[in-house]
C-alpha cells in the first residue's frame, strides 16, 4: 500500500497495484414494473462492475473564468493562506486559514465500525481516494477585467485586511488572461469591467482556438498533468435554443464558424475544453450546455458539469425540503427573497440575467414533490417565488430570507422562517474547490461490468452528475432524472467513492446493534 493511504481494503474482491486499485463491486437496486393487474412488482437486480483507480495523483491547474471577480479572488487568496498556513488577527483575535465548507476537505466518511467499542470508525473525506490536495493546485484564469488578483481582492471588499496583507505580493502577480466578451450576454452594468477582451464580439473559430491556447500555455508552463476549468464569471442571460444552430454538436461547430450570435462566451470556453478533453464545470446558472454542447461532449468523451454553484439559500432549502416532505408535512409555498450589493448582485439586476438565476433557483424542489403521490396530486406544486434584489451596501454579506409555508396534521399550518447572512463568496469558494477535486477523481476512475472481462475499461458518462451536491440546477446524462435532494446527492457522491474501493455504501441499519 500507499504511505499516505489512511486505509486498505482487507477483501479478496480489491486488489492494489504500485498503480491502481481494482476492485470488484455488485451493484443491487430494484427494478420496478406493473403486472397486468396494473400493481407494481418489484424486482432486486445486481450487476457486479470491476472499478480501476488510478493512484497516481496529478499536478493539477485550476483554471478560472471570471478569476478576477469576488469567487475568484477569494478561492485563491484562500488556497494561498491555506498552502503558507497562515493566520491573521482580527476584532474577534487570530484567525488561521482552514477548508471549512468544502465536503471534500471539512467533512468525513464513515469507514465502518470497530466490532470491540461498537463505535462508527470516521475517516476525512479527502482520505477515501487518492485526491489532489487543494494546496497542491496551480492557478490561473481570465477575466474580461485587467486587474491584478490583489487589487481585485480589494475590489471584492470580502477578506479581512490583515489577511489580504499577507497574500497581496502573491497576488499582485496574478493577472487574469484577456476573456471573450460578448455585451449582449451579461448586465449592460458591466461594460466599465471589460477592458481585457480579445478582439471580436461575437462567437468565432479563432476564439475557441485562443481559448485552447491559452490552457495548453498554462498546462506547459507550469507543468502540470492536467487543467480543470471552471466558470465562475458574471451570470449570463440563457441563449435561445434555436435547431441547427445549437441544438446538435455539429449545428454548434457551424454556429461558431459562421460567427451566430446566440453563442455565448460561455459555450465557447465549453466548447474550448471539449475538445481537448479538458473538464469544465459551470458555476453559473445560464444553459452554457446548450444541448449541442453536451452531444459534442459525449462524442469527444469529455467531462463537463453544472449548473450554478449551490452554496447558502439553496442548499438549505434542498436539505429542508427534503426533511418536510419526507417527513409527511405538505409544504404548500416557499418565499425567498435575497439582497446582495457585490458584483453579482449588480449583474443580476438585470433582467434577463436575473432570469437565469431565477430558473436555477426555482426547480430545485421538483423531485422531491414528484416523489411523493400520498401529499401532491400529478402536477400540484407548492406555490415558489424567488427574488433578488442589489442592494449595494451589503456587499458580499448575502441576506437571504426565506419563509417555508406548509400544512400539517388535521388543516394546521406550520410556518418556518430563515434569515440567513454570510458572505457569499466565502461560501462559494469551497464549492470551487470540491468541484475541481471530484472533477479530477473522476478522471482517474475507470469501469466495466465484471462479465464482460474482454472489453476495455471506459470512464463514466460526459455529464458528471456526481458533481450534483454543489450544484442548484444539476446537469445530468440526456434523459436522466434530476436529484435536487441533499441527502441523495451526498449518499451518491459518498457510495461511488467507496464502491471504488470495493465497499458497501454507507448504511444506517446497523443491525450490528440491533441484532444480538
Ligand atoms: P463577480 O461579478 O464578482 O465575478 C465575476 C467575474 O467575471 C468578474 O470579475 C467579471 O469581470 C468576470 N467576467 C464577466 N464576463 C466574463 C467573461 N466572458 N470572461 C471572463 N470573465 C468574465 O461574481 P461572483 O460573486 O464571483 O460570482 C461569480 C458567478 O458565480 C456569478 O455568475 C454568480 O451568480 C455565480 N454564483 C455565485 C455564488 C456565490 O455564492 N458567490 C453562488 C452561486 C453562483
Ligand atoms: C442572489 O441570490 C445571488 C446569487 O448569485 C446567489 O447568491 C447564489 O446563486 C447563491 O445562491 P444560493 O441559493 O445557493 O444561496
Amino acid at each position: 500500500t500507499n504511505k499516505d493511504d489512511l486505509f486498505t481494503v482487507s477483501s479478496p474482491n480489491v486488489v492494489y497495484t504500485d498503480a491502481e486499485i481494482l476492485s470488484k463491486y455488485t451493484y443491487r437496486t430494484t427494478s420496478v414494473s406493473k403486472n397486468a393487474d396494473r400493481k407494481y412488482v418489484a424486482t432486486p437486480r445486481e450487476t457486479m462492475y470491476d472499478f480501476k483507480v488510478d493512484r497516481k495523483v496529478p499536478k493539477v491547474g485550476m483554471m478560472l473564468v471570471g478569476w478576477g471577480g469576488n469567487n475568484g479572488t477569494t478561492v485563491t487568496a484562500g488556497i494561498i493562506a491555506n498552502r503558507r498556513g497562515l493566520v491573521w488577527e482580527t476584532r474577534e483575535g487570530p484567525r488561521g486559514a482552514n477548508y471549512y465548507g468544502s465536503v471534500i476537505m471539512g467533512s468525513t466518511m464513515k469507514l465502518g465500525t470497530d466490532p470491540e467499542t461498537m463505535k462508527e470508525v470516521s475517516i476525512p473525506f479527502h482520505g477515501v481516494l487518492p485526491m489532489v490536495h487543494p494546496n497542491d493546485l496551480v492557478i490561473g484564469g481570465w477575466d474580461i477585467s485587467r486587474m491584478n488578483l490583489a487589487d481585485a481582492m480589494d475590489r471584492a471588499a470580502v477578506l479581512e485586511p490583515t489577511l489580504k496583507a499577507q497574500v497581496k505580493k502573491e497576488m499582485a502577480g496574478m493577472v487574469p488572461l484577456p476573456s471573450i466578451y460578448y455585451p449582449d450576454f451579461i448586465a449592460a452594468n458591466q461594460e466599465d469591467r471589460a477592458d481585457n477582451v480579445v478582439e471580436g464580439n461575437k462567437a468565432c473559430v479563432a476564439h475557441v482556438e485562443q481559448i485552447r491556447k491559452d490552457i495548453s500555455d498554462f498546462k506547459s508552463k507550469n507543468n502540470l498533468d492536467k487543467i480543470i476549468v471552471q466558470w465562475t464569471a458574471n451570470t449570463e442571460r440563457y441563449a435561445d435554443i434555436i435547431p441547427g444552430v445549437n441544438d446538435t454538436a455539429d449545428g454548434l461547430l457551424k454556429a461558431i464558424e459562421e460567427g451566430h450570435e446566440e453563442v455565448s462566451p460561455s459555450t465557447i470556453f465549453a466548447v474550448a475544453c471539449i475538445l481537448d478533453k479538458v473538464p469544465f464545470i459551470n458555476g453559473s446558472p445560464q444553459n452554457t450546455f446548450v444541448p449541442g454542447a453536451i452531444e459534442l461532449a459525449e462524442r469527444h468523451g469529455s467531462f463537463i458539469g453544472g449548473d450554478d454553484f449551490k452554496s447558502g439559500q439553496t442548499k438549505m432549502k434542498s436539505a429542508l425540503v427534503d426533511f418536510l416532505i419526507s417527513a409527511g408535512i405538505k409544504l404548500t409555498s416557499i418565499a425567498s427573497y435575497n439582497h446582495l450589493g457585490n458584483n453579482d448582485g449588480k449583474n443580476l439586476s438585470s433582467q434577463k440575467q436575473f432570469r437565469s438565476k431565477e430558473i436555477s433557483k426555482s426547480n430545485v424542489v421538483d423531485d422531491m414533490v414528484e416523489a411523493n403521490s400520498v401529499l401532491y396530486k400529478p402536477g400540484e406544486h407548492p406555490d415558489h417565488t424567488v427574488v433578488i434584489k442589489y442592494m449595494p451596501a451589503v456587499g458580499d454579506n448575502k441576506r437571504a430570507l426565506d419563509e417555508y409555508y406548509a400544512e400539517i396534521f388535521l388543516g394546521g399550518h406550520q410556518t418556518i422562517s430563515i434569515f440567513n447572512v454570510c458572505e457569499d463568496s466565502l461560501l462559494a469558494s469551497p464549492l470551487i474547490i470540491d468541484l475541481v477535486l471530484v472533477a479530477e477523481m473522476m478522471t482517474r476512475i475507470q469501469w466495466r461490468v465484471s462479465s464482460e472481462e474482454d472489453k476495455d475499461y471506459k470512464g463514466f458518462h460526459s455529464v458528471l452528475s456526481i458533481l450534483s451536491y454543489m450544484l442548484k440546477a444539476p446537469l445530468t446524462p440526456p434523459g436522466t432524472p434530476v436529484v435536487n435532494a441533499l441527502a441523495k446527492q451526498r449518499g451518491a457522491l459518498t457510495n461511488i467513492f467507496r464502491a471504488c474501493v470495493g465497499l458497501e455504501p454507507e448504511s444506517d441499519m446497523t443491525l450490528e446493534h440491533k441484532l444480538f
